[in-house]
């Protein structure tokens, strides 16, 4: 691989004073490829970084732009695959983007601008430690295989190669009938099987360390195996052996949900346990890191601890679709820190994440927003970094940050928090996808659509009525979720009394005058949390306040002004779900409202699953 960091290097050296930086590529004492250590000789002022491939070499340079590197030291990624999932399609939009188009340009010939931005986008991936990039939607078009795509793909790919950085295609299952002209996609007809091969072939001609194949299959109305009454290991090793004579992957995706059980949370689970085993040896199971749909907080997939035999990949979501978009601060290496403490990780050999990226001018929308993007990297390659030092690291390595040390605190608070925060005005206590019908922006509890499938409404999530609240999941009287955990966790979920707070409504019913083990009922429960979210935005606001002169004022003005449309968010999420709840349980919410029932129902924002609604939009709306 034609790795460069001795270049990449002397761009923009580190603060470190070495006369010289040596780079020695050695096989000897390392395991994992793509280590690293870096010696220092303090007599001398040199630093050697030493690795046993070109890849490691990167990864230690480039380390020592973090505070405090610049000392002996090891270290190696827990995860072989890193990867950026782009939702991006071929018409420049992004599925669930909020910073803007794509920034991949598939018709016209690139630019110098396009061509320094993708070696920006390189090297800030590189510099989070992430090693592969899917450029396209799951959703994915058949017309991406087509060969002036892959041209363009191979270009993008020797843009990346420098960095280390892997290209992947999402792939579109019927792809052999709708581009190749057969009359199947039946991944048991061997013109399919010949024409996947065909495709590898050509691919590899192009792009020799081409990384693989993501796909969703059977989900959301795409194509896949069972289409044909086949399963989706047959599907994922039909593509696994075009793929193997090139060392490629097949990331396989489990999101799927189809009504085959009553509770939408059980059904990865139920469709891909029996599979297990069943896959060839280059393939991977995606798992979205909860059961149901990258929520501000989810319990984790069953599938992880569920899944043995099977080399899975957890996949995260960077873009908030369920956290306020590009509007809300939310720092989201908690809640990732929170799923790795959680979830069992043997099976774990990648971690993939919905990319926040978009040609907005900071690449994120939120400008804050790309600690997320450079969280994720490093909780990919050490899922056990603690989120508060990698917000430091982030802080003290971003340009146009400047924090003093009295700031840095302050600032970390305000980042720490701020996911616990989105959960409190959203969906405490385990509530979860009370958000507006398909933009996912705002809350709905009262959403109803006619004909739409029930495991798409808010109703069918908080199933209050006067008595009560919550989803049961126990196998005493509900779904049976629980029991898909591994024992001790289906021990402690499955009793109200020993399952965590935090996910109480999430596994079960309970009444509005069930008490909790601090004395409060569930609706002061839940009046203290929603309360909580919006006090913290407000604090927030303030922190932020105090901080001015960190940035330079344009930027400094933006987040002031999404601070101030994220409190009006939680105010109205607080709002509508405490209104609502509390006009069907006949009780009061403990504050008084800013906003009434009667004013927040018939708001519709207007807006698709591609944009990040704008301040004056919403102001216009409440
Ligand atoms: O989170 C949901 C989104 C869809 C997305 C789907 C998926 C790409 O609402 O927009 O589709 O998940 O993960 O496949």
């Amino acid at each position: 691989m034609a790795l460069n960091a001795v270049e990449i290097l002397s761009n923009s050296s580190p603060d470190y004073y070495f006369n010289t930086i040596k780079l020695i590529e050695n096989k000897k004492g390392f395991s994992n490829p793509e280590a690293y250590t870096i010696t220092v000789d303090s007599l001398d002022h040199s630093l050697t970084v030493t690795s046993p491939s070109g890849q490691g070499l990167l990864y230690g340079a480039l380390s020592l732009y973090r505070p405090g590197n610049g000392k002996n030291h090891t270290d190696y990624p827990r995860n072989e695959i890193r990867i950026l999932n782009h939702w991006d399609n071929l018409d420049g939009t992004i599925e669930r983007g909020y910073a803007g188009k794509s920034i991949w340009n598939w018709d016209t010939p690139l630019t110098e601008d396009q061509i320094s931005l993708y070696n920006k986008y390189a090297l800030a991936n590189a510099m989070a430690g992430i090693n592969g990039t899917v450029l396209n939607n799951v959703n994915a078009s058949p017309n991406m295989l087509n060969h002036d795509k892959l041209e363009r793909v191979a270009e993008i790919a020797d843009i990346l190669r420098p960095y280390g950085i892997k290209v992947y295609l999402s792939v579109n299952f019927a792809s052999p009938s709708v581009i190749g002209g057969l009359e199947t996609a039946d991944p048991l007809n061997k013109e399919v099987a010949k024409w996947w091969k065909d495709k590898a072939k050509e691919i590899y001609a192009l792009i020799p360390d081409f990384g693989g194949f993501l796909v969703k299959a059977n989900s959301e109305g795409q194509p896949g195996p069972c289409d044909f009454g086949r399963t989706h290991a047959d599907g994922a090793n039909m593509l696994a052996k075009a793929l193997k004579p090139f060392g490629g992957k097949v990331m396989w995706r489990a999101f799927v949900y189809s009504p085959s059980d009553p509770d939408r949370a059980k059904q990865a689970y139920a469709e891909f346990n029996p599979l297990d085993g069943k896959f060839d040896d280059n393939v991977l199971v995606q798992v979205k890191n909860g059961p149901v749909d990258f929520q501000p907080r989810e319990p984790f997939s069953p599938l992880f601890g569920g899944m043995t035999e099977t080399p899975l990949i957890a996949e995260l979501q960077i873009t908030q679709e369920y956290l306020g978009h590009a509007n809300h601060l939310a720092y989201l290496a908690p809640m990732w820190e929170e799923f790795f403490e959680e979830a069992p990780s043997d099976n774990i050999k990648g971690v993939a994440g919905v990319a926040n990226i978009g040609d907005n001018e900071n690449l994120t929308g939120h400008p804050l927003a790309q600690a997320n993007w450079y969280a994720f990297g490093r909780l990919a390659w050490n899922p056990q970094l603690k989120s508060e030092d990698i917000i430091e690291e982030w802080a003290e390595m971003t340009p146009w940050l400047n924090l003093d040390e009295t700031q840095m605190p302050e600032f970390k608070k305000m980042m720490c928090e701020s996911r616990e925060h989105v959960v409190d005005y959203m969906m405490p206590i385990g509530l979860h996808h009370q958000f507006a019908w398909g933009h996912h922006y705002g809350p709905q509890p009262w959403c109803e659509i006619p004909g739409a499938r029930a495991d798409w409404l808010p109703k069918y999530y908080h199933k209050a009525d006067k008595n009560g609240i919550g989803f049961d999941r126990t196998v005493a009287t509900g779904s049976g979720a629980t029991a898909q955990y591994p024992e001790s966790f289906a021990n402690q979920f499955e009793n109200p009394k020993t399952c965590p707070e935090k996910y109480l409504l999430w596994f079960h019913h309970l009444d509005w005058n069930y008490k909790l083990p601090s004395g409060e009922t569930i609706w002061e429960s839940l009046n203290r949390h929603y309360d909580s979210g919006v006090d913290g935005v407000a604090e927030m606001r303030k922190i932020w306040q105090n901080l001015e002169g960190c940035t330079d004022p344009d930027i400094y003005k933006d987040i002031e002004n999404r601070l101030l449309t994220q409190h009006k968010d939680a105010i109205w999420w607080r709002d509508g779900c405490l209104e609502y709840f509390g006009n069907i349980s006949n009780l009061k919410p403990s504050k008084l409202s800013m906003h009434t029932l009667e004013d927040m129902i018939p708001v519709e924002l207007g807006i698709d699953n591609y944009t990040n609604p704008s301040k004056e939009l919403l102001d216009s709306k409440r």
